[in-house]
């Protein structure tokens, strides 16, 4: 394979480094030895020295499509030279009708309409507020209590680390929202390691939240808002019957359910959406990552028609909902958007990924009995090992796997010392196979 690599790229001094300032990432540590990449392909991205690497990640659980897909890339292109914007507000264009029209089609029942942003942060904080509101346009609005869950990630912004779980994630941050309550995580290793798909202890864990409707009321709570699948927190797969349960009770007090679909969407499960797939349906969903591929930034609040009809009933001519991005359905996301559904429909990349979930989770769970790891976890085209972490210094094996691995050619991602596996919907069984060959060798030589 030929690489282009612009040489400037390869002469950055580490002045030149300190001025991004990168997300989530040890910016010293890396800028002493950077991981660049410069191109990207179907299942594989080249590195700034020139190196294939078998991307097992999807970038970061978004590029569900492969890299670089011609249907996707020329679409882009084609918007970019045709209209590069259109006013979000009061305006709009038709590509923005067609994908939430082809995004509706694909989503759940009730699930008939779509608010745009730009990513799973602003998804999050936009179905927060679009709950509020609900409540209040209905002559609820006593009801301003949100409920997450620990270890749950719903991006950064201050809606989502209000109901997120991840300590590190909320304490530098002040007071955050008001009003906010958490159930319990779901993660149990002495009873559910080495589960293969729905772990069969937990249900129960559902009941917390009756406890918080005692603590609180039920007239005080606005929603619940959980990631079916938690993913960033190390792939946390929902106990058979908890979600459905956690329906009954949320339907039974008039609070809201959202599911943070943010990574469990559009393929990544095998199915369109994770509440296809667990047989559960909430009042509102959050998107963003797949239903791009990746390529554009983009995210989204797929609300049930009960919602959006309430905010219809008032008086004509006047703003339902004083809610908005600059960017919302922005012409190259949307053309990005249409051109990736099209894809995953035309190569029905939903279905590939439930026919290859099962080789896929074969061939995780052969690292059982393999250094270090204390659990294996799958579902879909999503898995987790979770290795032993060294006593007193949780996330350095874990750190240390994942740069091993990437120096053997394969990008796994690493959060603790849990190893996530998200492959794009694509990947082949001797990819699958190289993937845990490699986490293996590289587990075999690890302290
Ligand atoms: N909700 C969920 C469930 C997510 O997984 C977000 C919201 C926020 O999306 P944005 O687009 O604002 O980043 C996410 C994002 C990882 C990882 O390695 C996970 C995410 C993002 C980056 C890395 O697990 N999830
Ligand atoms: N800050 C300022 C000063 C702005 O004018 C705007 C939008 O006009 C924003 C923030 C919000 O930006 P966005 O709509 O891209 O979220």
């Amino acid at each position: 394979m030929t690489t282009t690599i612009e040489p400037e790229l390869l002469q950055l001094s580490a002045d030149q480094l300190d001025a991004y300032w990168m997300p989530f990432t040890a910016n010293r540590q890396f800028k002493s030895s950077p991981r660049l990449v410069v191109k990207a392909e179907g299942m594989y991205y080249t590195t700034h020295d020139g190196r294939r690497i078998l991307d097992g990640f999807a970038g970061l659980w978004c590029c569900n499509a492969g890299h670089c897909r011609k249907p996707i890339t020329e679409a882009i292109q084609k918007q970019a030279a045709t209209m590069d914007y259109a006013p979000a507000f009061q305006m709009s264009h038709p590509l923005a009708f067609e994908l939430a029209n082809r995004i509706v089609a694909l989503a759940p029942g009730a699930l008939k309409h779509v608010f745009f942003c730009n990513s799973g942060s602003e998804a999050v904080d936009s179905a927060l507020k679009i709950a509020l509101a609900w409540h209040r346009v209905s002559g609820r609005g006593e009801r301003i209590r949100l409920i997450g869950r620990e270890r749950a990630y719903h991006g950064v912004g201050f809606g989502g680390i209000s109901v997120g779980g991840i300590a590190a994630n909320r304490k530098m941050f002040g007071a955050m929202l008001a009003g906010v309550d958490h159930l319990p995580h779901t993660h149990n290793l002495e009873k559910n390691a080495f589960s293969r798909g729905q772990p069969v202890w937990g249900a129960q864990l559902a009941d917390e939240l009756e406890r918080l409707v005692a603590l609180h009321d039920a007239s005080t709570i606005a929603a619940v808002i959980v990631e079916p699948m938690a993913g960033s927190t190390g792939v946390l797969i929902p106990p058979q019957g908890y979600l459905q349960r956690l329906r009954d009770i949320t339907r039974k007090h008039g609070i809201l359910l959202i599911f943070d679909e943010v990574i469990s969407a559009f393929g990544r499960l095998g199915t369109s959406f994770g509440a296809d797939l667990f047989g559960v349906e909430p009042d509102m969903i959050t998107f963003a990552k797949g239903v791009t591929s990746g390529t554009v930034p983009m995210g989204g609040v797929i609300v049930s028609s009960d919602i959006y009809q309430a905010f219809m009933a008032g008086a004509k001519g006047t703003i339902e909902l004083f809610h908005g991005y600059t960017y919302s359905a922005h012409p190259l996301a949307c053309a990005a958007g249409i051109a990736a559904l099209q894809l995953y429909e035309q190569e029905q990349l939903f279905q590939r990924a439930a026919q290859m979930a099962a080789p896929f989770e074969d061939a995780l769970h052969s690292l059982k009995g393999t250094r270090h790891v204390i659990d294996i976890r799958t579902i879909g085209l999503v898995g987790a090992v979770e290795l032993q972490s060294r006593p007193g210094a949780v996330g350095a094996r874990g750190f240390e796997a994942y740069l091993r691995a990437y120096e053997k050619g394969v990008l796994v991602r690493q959060t603790g010392d849990i190893l996530a596996f998200a492959p794009a919907l694509i990947i082949e069984k001797a990819q699958i196979d190289q993937i845990v060959a490699t986490v293996r060798e590289v587990l075999n030589t690890l302290d």
